[in-house]
């Protein structure tokens, strides 16, 4: 009976669309139509891959609303670039301006999006980012010690207790010696998951403790809810060990593992004293909201508890070819695996899990961890769900969605018969996919936002690379409505949304210039200043429509480092101003926001007049919002001068008269 059905979906679902017009309803437009002047209903938050920033767009608009940038530098507003934002991007290899951020993980109490923060991971260098919902700007980043490729991350505990990150790669330990042959893996390659704990009122992350586990790739996770709340579950590829062309020898085994952990206990074990201390290196960077400047402190040890020892904490769990996505419904019941390269995709129960922990239901151990039966934990499996399975998430109405990257479309689902509800194709080739609040106890279930690994034809060409995307689905009633695509800034790996009404009333619109504590701000024009300390010579400048205090600055010299610090007075939304100069070859510009102050450091490469200017559109007088800076010979005597409206045009030259 399953199989009839399942086989006439299969003949269904490989009838695509002639094109794409066909799977768009008619009324598409009306529901995705956000007048001018109105507002989204939804924030959508997404990661650019590569571009190691987050983009947010409006819903259903799909209008891009800004780019932050997190683990890149970002020459647009001078973030990595200001002697302020520098220390962000420190970690233990000193400055790496870059990094592949894949997700992005929405704050949570109760289980509930809660609209605080925003977490995100870097793939590369592994980082976790805290960033500030009210500012949006990023407020943390740390790195991962014993780490390398920071995948599985970062997911959360359902009060935001932990942000927690499993490393893709295994590496020998930091503290080890690493130069040792690379087919040494099996015994000197480890693999680590990370609990950060997060402070309740400030956000704070601190690494609380590691997890040591065998040396298996992490690839995904998410935590328990509800009932599963004390638990977090991993998929895992890669128990071959492999540790060369893993495209085919870390795919020898029909199932790989999902890894449950019980953090809750995990972290008794860890304030009992069962972990060991070692001696490794991270940087931890935090921007200071007060004085706009960050700071960046190199962490010396980090807390390691052993999975082999603690007998009661890990346990695997089959789960077919090379899982992928690892995902819990709404009540916390349902842990659904999806494997890359399976025909299937399991749903594992909860409490047949406990049940057989309890029974010691055990096919063997995996290198000293319970390995619990396939079928004990097995609630059922989806047939012939299409191919490719990557990602689930769900609606909120006991369905689940879940990704086909093969067959380039997404499958609706009931979690409770298992049995296909909806198919409809994407374009193409999806990756992850997400539902406002679809990974959390709440979903709303309203939209799909699937994110599109490839555009193929779906764009005006723009030479050899197009844009990657996102669409839009209705799902609200029994078929999912392709609504609009919309393309995104790099790659969207994952992406998380949120009504807007959680966020919107508490975004800052402008720092209060009083409580300006960077200790170069000038709160007003009369604290400009420039002030020579041997070769050492600071710019402190002001800006407010449309003028800088000062714009005239003489007695400059060469071999003199010069900080321009650029207060930006206003105190009005949406009155940045910007700050270049010519020729400052090492650094971008400054974004300054109104009541704030940020730093860029110049070293005048020869002598000369070196003109700069605001580069916001601020005023009808924007354009006039310049000034000019005189460098001289390092043996020069020009005295250091500085003004604004007082170095008057030499009076013996008029300017040309206006003749006819
Ligand atoms: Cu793109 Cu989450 Cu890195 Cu799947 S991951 S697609
Ligand atoms: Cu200030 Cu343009």
């Amino acid at each position: 009976m399953i199989v009839a059905a399942a086989f006439m979906l299969s003949s269904l679902y490989s009838c695509k669309p002639k094109n794409t017009a066909d799977a768009v309803s008619g009324d598409a437009a009306e529901k995705v139509y956000v007048a001018p002047g109105k507002y989204d209903e939804f924030y959508d938050f997404v990661s650019g891959g590569f571009n190691g920033q987050m983009s947010v767009y409006g819903l259903p608009s799909g209008r891009l609303l800004k780019i932050v940038p997190v683990f890149s530098v970002f020459p647009e507003n001078g973030y990595g670039y200001s002697e302020e934002t520098k220390p962000m991007l420190n970690t233990s290899h000193g400055s790496v301006p870059w990094d592949d951020l894949h997700h992005l993980e929405l704050s949570q109490t109760n289980g509930e999006i809660d609209g605080r923060w925003i977490f995100a991971n870097a793939n590369n260098t592994p980082r976790v980012a805290r960033i500030d919902l009210s500012t949006f700007k990023t407020a943390e980043i740390m790195e991962l010690p014993n780490s390398a490729g920071n995948h599985s991350s970062p997911f959360i505990t359902e009060n935001t207790e932990y942000v927690v990150a499993g490393t893709r790669f295994a590496v020998p330990m930091d503290n080890q010696n690493g130069d040792i042959p690379i087919n040494t893996y099996r015994k000197n390659f480890k693999a680590s998951i990370s609990f950060i704990s997060v402070d309740k009122t400030t956000g704070n992350m601190k690494v609380a403790f590691q997890l040591r586990v065998p040396p298996v790739d992490f690839d995904l996770s998410h935590s328990g809810k509800g009932k599963s709340h004390d638990w977090f579950f991993f998929s895992c590829y890669n128990t071959e060990q492999a540790n060369t062309l893993l495209e085919v020898n870390a795919s020898q085994r029909d199932k790989d593992f999902i890894l449950a952990v019980n953090w809750k206990k995990l972290e008794e074990y860890a304030n009992a004293g069962k972990g060991h201390k070692e001696a490794v290196s991270y940087a931890h960077n935090v921007y200071n909201e007060e004085s706009h400047t960050s700071t960046s402190t190199i962490e010396k040890e980090v807390t390691v508890l052993d999975a082999k020892d603690l007998k009661d904490i890990c346990y695997f769990i089959p789960c077919p070819k090379s899982p992928h996505g690892c995902d819990v419904d709404p009540t916390g019941e349902y842990i659904v695996g999806s494997g890359k390269l399976a025909a299937l995709i399991p749903v594992f129960s909860f409490d047949k899990i406990q049940k057989a922990i309890a029974d010691k239901d055990f096919i063997g151990n995996y290198d000293g961890i319970p390995v619990i039966k396939y079928e004990s934990a097995l609630y059922g499996e989806v047939q012939k769900p299409g191919l490719g399975p990557l990602h689930t998430e769900f609606d909120g109405r006991g369905n689940a969605i879940t990704t086909m990257f093969v067959s380039s479309e997404i499958v609706r689902w009931n979690i409770k018969d298992l049995k296909i509800i909806d198919r409809q194709p994407t374009f193409y080739s999806p990756g992850h996919l997400s539902i406002p609040g679809g990974d959390t106890r709440k979903p709303n279930g309203k939209y799909v936002i699937v994110y599109n690994k490839i555009t193929k034809d779906r764009y005006l060409p723009t030479g050899p690379e197009l844009a990657q995307a996102a669409q839009l689905f209705d799902i609200t009633g029994d078929k999912m409505k392709l609504l609009l695509d919309f393309p995104t800034v790099g790659e969207p790996h994952y992406g998380q949304a949120v009504a807007a009404s959680v966020i919107k009333d508490k975004s800052v619109k402008f720092f209060d210039i009083n409580k300006n504590k960077n200790p170069y701000v000038a709160k007003g024009e009369a604290d400009a200043k420039v002030v020579r300390n041997g070769k050492r010579v600071d710019v402190y400048i002001t800006q407010i429509r449309s003028h800088f205090v000062p714009d005239n600055i003489e007695g400059i010299k060469m071999g003199d480092e010069v900080y321009w610090h650029v207060t930006n007075l206003e105190q009005d939304w949406d009155v940045p101003h910007g700050f270049a100069i010519k020729g400052a070859a090492n650094a971008a510009e400054l974004l300054v926001m109104p009541g704030e102050t940020q730093t860029l450091a110049w070293n005048p490469e020869k002598p000369g007049i070196y003109p700069f200017y605001c580069t916001d559109f601020c005023s009808a007088l924007h354009q006039e919002m310049q000034g000019y800076v005189r460098v001289s010979a390092a043996n020069s005597n020009v005295p250091l001068t500085f003004s604004t409206g007082k170095n008057m045009p030499d009076s013996t030259n008029t300017p040309p008269l206006l003749t006819q």
